[in-house]
């Protein structure tokens, strides 16, 4: 890549509020209980801090769905915390983002109640308001055939004034009408406010979804079992996109701030480019999908699906090309609050490979080019919800909404979605923070009982632990990170390059800057494995930097020959 920027330098942590810390013992986390754990996510040697939405909400999408920009939800603080909280960043020399929910609002916004009031309401068109359809038999129909992406039609009648709006999201979560320019006003103002405050940029959520073709056209069918069908082809990436992006890039520019915006649905190399390359002043880098979607199946995340480490492979390759040679600029992740965790989902640890398997992938991701971003919870190796856990411990929308659709005698399907939860529900990166073996995991106070079930592996999985013991999937992320930044030239500037493309065992790159160049490989199975680096170009290391399993001195006389005797999970 060629311009440097502190924010391709910069590494990401990700806090998820209502499970972080409860500071005074109600059950949820806090902003005060994040301000107490400052220390901890400074040792990780992060440079950023990405708070999940804190601001007044009615909770129906846990923060999603916003209902005043202006203030913060009462169980998590005050406007006054999230002061404290910047300036305690600050003082550590951390930056601290926050969430930008602007695709849709609650519909408790005071906007959304004016808007449905009456027709000619001054905020009718803030939302996206649409008459009836009418099929043959005269039974009124929503305006297209779009799904909603937590079930159902994307549009909700209105009894009052005799008209659909459109919810991409939930019922509860009318979309912002972008055409309207008070609405983007709105907005401007929303950031200007917290960047006024001190925050130092914005994860955009769905904003990609903002513009959307005023035709608003149907959706091609995909699925024959439903009539509800993706519109992503109408609404992703839409025909104002760029003009509203370069809109909020100049205030970014202006403040110097930080800006990653969530992009689902775009495969396009070209479209990408259009928001993240250097000098087009739109967003700095973007969170894609396809490695997240790896696991769905053919309708939809819940239903089962399969992959190769090849599609893995492939997937990096390619977006770690396009990007190189078009000054473009990777967001890395693995986890965030609406993915299961990594370890579950792309590897088949077992508990006695847990820690070199999470290490594994701290390494296989994060010394690739781009702006990494951990999750909290994942510097601990942290794995999903147990498989004995009901549906009655699920509190997330997308999943609960998705099992009342499953007719109550079909026990087959009930079986099948119980397990595909497990596999890649939101609620397993929901659970509380494991911060001691003490009871509710130190999460909140003993007696206390938590918004949501913590996991029962807390008394081996926690962060007094990992702290203690320097051989910790904790320690490890903060070496990774830190070696990062001891060669930044090649690890944040160089390029990539895929070795051993066709295997299905081994993840392995370089990474090149002028003469310097490192190599890097991982193990992605739980057996033993000769990997053969002579025929990978391999002839000699000068050094090794970095390994899972043991000190670089000892791993340095083991990477010596044309075979490599690989351990499981072993990364080096
Ligand atoms: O997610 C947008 C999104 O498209 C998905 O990741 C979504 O979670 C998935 O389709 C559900 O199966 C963002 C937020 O990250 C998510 O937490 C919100 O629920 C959503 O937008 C609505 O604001
Ligand atoms: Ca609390």
């Amino acid at each position: 890549s060629k311009h440097r920027a502190w924010w391709k330098e910069s590494s990401v942590y990700q806090i998820w509020p209502a499970s972080f810390k409860d500071s005074n013992n109600d059950g949820i986390g806090d902003i005060p209980g994040i301000i107490s754990e400052l220390d901890y996510i400074k040792n990780l040697a992060v440079d950023i801090v990405w708070l999940c939405p804190s601001y007044k909400s009615p909770q129906v999408d846990m923060g999603y769905d916003i209902s005043d920009y202006y203030s913060i939800a009462d169980e998590y603080g005050t406007v006054e915390d999230v002061e404290k909280l910047i300036s305690g960043c600050h003082d550590r020399g951390l930056k601290l983002l926050m969430d930008l929910v602007v695709n849709h609002t609650s519909d408790q916004h005071e906007w959304f109640k004016q808007s449905r009031s009456s027709k000619d309401n001054e905020y009718r068109n803030w939302y996206i308001w649409k008459p009836a359809k009418y099929d043959e038999q005269g039974n009124r129909q929503p305006p297209n055939n779009w799904v909603s992406h937590f079930q159902g039609s994307a549009w909700q009648w209105d009894e009052h004034t005799q008209e659909y709006y459109l919810h991409l999201f939930a019922v509860e979560q009318p979309d912002l009408n972008w055409e309207h320019p008070p609405v983007r006003k709105a907005v401007h103002d929303i950031m200007r406010f917290w960047l006024n405050k001190g925050c130092d940029g914005f994860r955009m959520d769905v904003i990609n979804f903002i513009s959307k073709d005023q035709k608003f056209p149907d959706g091609p069918i995909n699925d024959p079992r439903t009539p509800w069908q993706s519109g992503d082809k109408w609404y992703a990436n839409g025909p104002r996109l760029h003009e509203y992006l370069q809109d909020l890039g100049k205030i970014l520019i202006e403040y110097d701030a930080f800006s990653v915006g969530e992009m689902p649905f775009v495969n396009d190399e070209n479209e990408v480019l259009r928001a993240v390359q250097f000098g087009r002043n739109e967003i700095n880098m973007i969170f894609n999908f396809a490695h997240v979607d790896i696991d769905h199946g053919k309708f939809g995340k819940f239903e089962p699906g399969s992959w190769k480490l090849t599609d893995l492979k492939d997937f990096f390759e390619r977006w770690q090309t396009f990007m190189y040679e078009n000054d473009g600029w990777n967001a890395l992740y693995w986890e965030n609050h609406d993915q299961p965790r990594s370890i579950d989902r792309y590897t088949n640890a077992s508990e006695e490979h847990r820690l070199v398997a999470s290490k594994m992938l701290a390494t296989a991701l994060a010394l690739q080019a781009g702006t990494p971003f951990v999750y909290q919870g994942q510097e601990l190796g942290s794995r999903n919800v147990p498989k004995s856990w009901g549906i009655e411990e699920y509190k997330d929308i997308d999943c609960l909404n998705h099992w009342k659709k499953i007719p109550k005698e079909d026990t087959a399907a009930q079986a099948i979605a119980m397990q595909e939860y497990q596999k890649k529900s939101r609620d397993n990166a929901r659970t509380p923070v494991q911060w001691s073996a003490a009871e509710n995991a130190g999460f909140t106070g003993p007696g206390v009982k938590p918004w949501m079930s913590v996991n029962t592996d807390y008394v081996r999985i926690n962060a007094e632990a990992e702290i203690k013991d320097p051989n910790s999937t904790y320690h490890y992320w903060a070496t990774v990170l830190k070696l990062r930044k001891e060669y930044l030239d090649i690890f944040v500037y160089g390029n990539f390059t895929l070795l051993d493309k066709p295997s299905q065992k081994i993840f392995a790159y370089t990474r090149q800057y002028g003469d310097q160049k490192i190599l890097v490989v991982c193990h992605w199975t739980d057996k033993t494995l000769e990997w053969d680096a002579a025929s990978n170009g391999i002839t000699s290391v000068k050094q090794v930097l970095l390994n899972t399993y043991e000190g670089v001195e000892l791993a340095s006389q083991r990477f010596t020959g044309e075979q490599w005797a690989l351990r499981p999970f072993e990364a080096v």
